[in-house]
């Protein structure tokens, strides 16, 4: 049992809560491990994985309360070995991960909300990339992910005037992929959830395999990699189904292999 966050899994939903709403779910060393580990074993258990925030807050990135001595914070240290990690196996998670964005994303948080395939925002949450704020340069993925998803002019301002970024503004930059009305928001990323927990799972493992690979590979080399990876999808018994009900003219029904 975890006492950072929670991890529920139903009808192959794991839905993982950031669960220290008196602190904004700030990040520390407890759950940062506790959402490693959720996360893992999501990704052996479930068909989709959603992160979200309990209370007001997604997450306000590192606990600077739990600091102390905040000089003496080894924080080359906790990125190497407590946040990479975490983030890398959010990156490589081999099922669909949303992130629902159900209120401020700021620092560290921001950017764990850039680390899934999908951010889903309500449309009253927002993203700072604080860390100038407090005489930091933005980490957790962010000066990968941000010239990447919203252009090298997005990010760089993003970074130096670490303003709030409404939701509305990061999808319509490219940030996330949608904003949502309040009202609407938790019935989509539930949708959206349950549409992936019945697709073709295997699909969506190769396809966040090329898409992920993409930055650095050549175009023939990732025509290569389509091929080889849609070999593999050919092979899967949602191929075949997808194929049938088309021709049948009904809906298929996905097993996930
Ligand atoms: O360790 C390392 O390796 C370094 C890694 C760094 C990665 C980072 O994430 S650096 C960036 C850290 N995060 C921030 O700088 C954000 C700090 N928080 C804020 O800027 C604001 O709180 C928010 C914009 C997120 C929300 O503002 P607002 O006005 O809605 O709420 P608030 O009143 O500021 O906060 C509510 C409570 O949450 C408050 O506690 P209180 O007064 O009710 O007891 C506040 O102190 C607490 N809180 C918010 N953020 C954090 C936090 N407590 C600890 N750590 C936080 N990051």
């Amino acid at each position: 049992t975890y006492s950072t966050i929670t991890l529920e899994i139903a009808e192959d939903i794991a839905l993982l809560r950031l669960d220290r709403p008196d602190r904004m779910n700030a990040l520390n060393a407890q759950m940062r491990a506790e959402i490693l580990d959720a996360v893992t074993d999501a990704g052996k258990a479930a068909r989709v994985l959603v992160m979200t925030g309990n209370g007001r807050a997604f997450c306000a990135g590192q606990d600077l309360s739990d600091a102390g001595n905040v000089a003496a914070l080894d924080l080359e240290r906790v990125l190497r070995d407590e946040y990479a990690p975490m983030l890398h196996a959010i990156w490589e998670c081999p099922i669909p991960t949303i992130a629902a964005v159900n209120g401020v994303a700021a620092g560290a948080g921001a950017n764990l909300a850039l680390a899934a395939d999908v951010a889903i925002a309500a449309e009253s949450a927002s993203f700072i990339q604080a860390f100038t704020r407090i005489g930091l340069m933005p980490d957790a993925g962010g000066t990968y992910w941000l010239p990447r998803q919203m252009g090298a002019a997005k990010a760089m301002g993003a970074a130096l005037f670490a303003e709030p970024i409404s939701a509305r503004d990061a999808s319509d930059w490219g940030m996330i992929w949608e904003a949502v009305p309040d009202m609407e928001f938790e019935a989509t990323w539930r949708a959206r959830a349950a549409h992936l927990a019945s697709g073709p799972t295997e699909a969506y493992r190769h396809l966040k395999t090329a898409l992920r690979g993409t930055w650095d590979a050549h175009a023939d080399a990732q025509l290569d990699t389509e091929a080889r990876l849609q070999g593999a999808c050919a092979q899967t018994r949602d191929f075949r189904e997808g194929v049938v009900a088309f021709l049948d003219k009904r809906k298929p029904g996905f097993e996930g292999r």
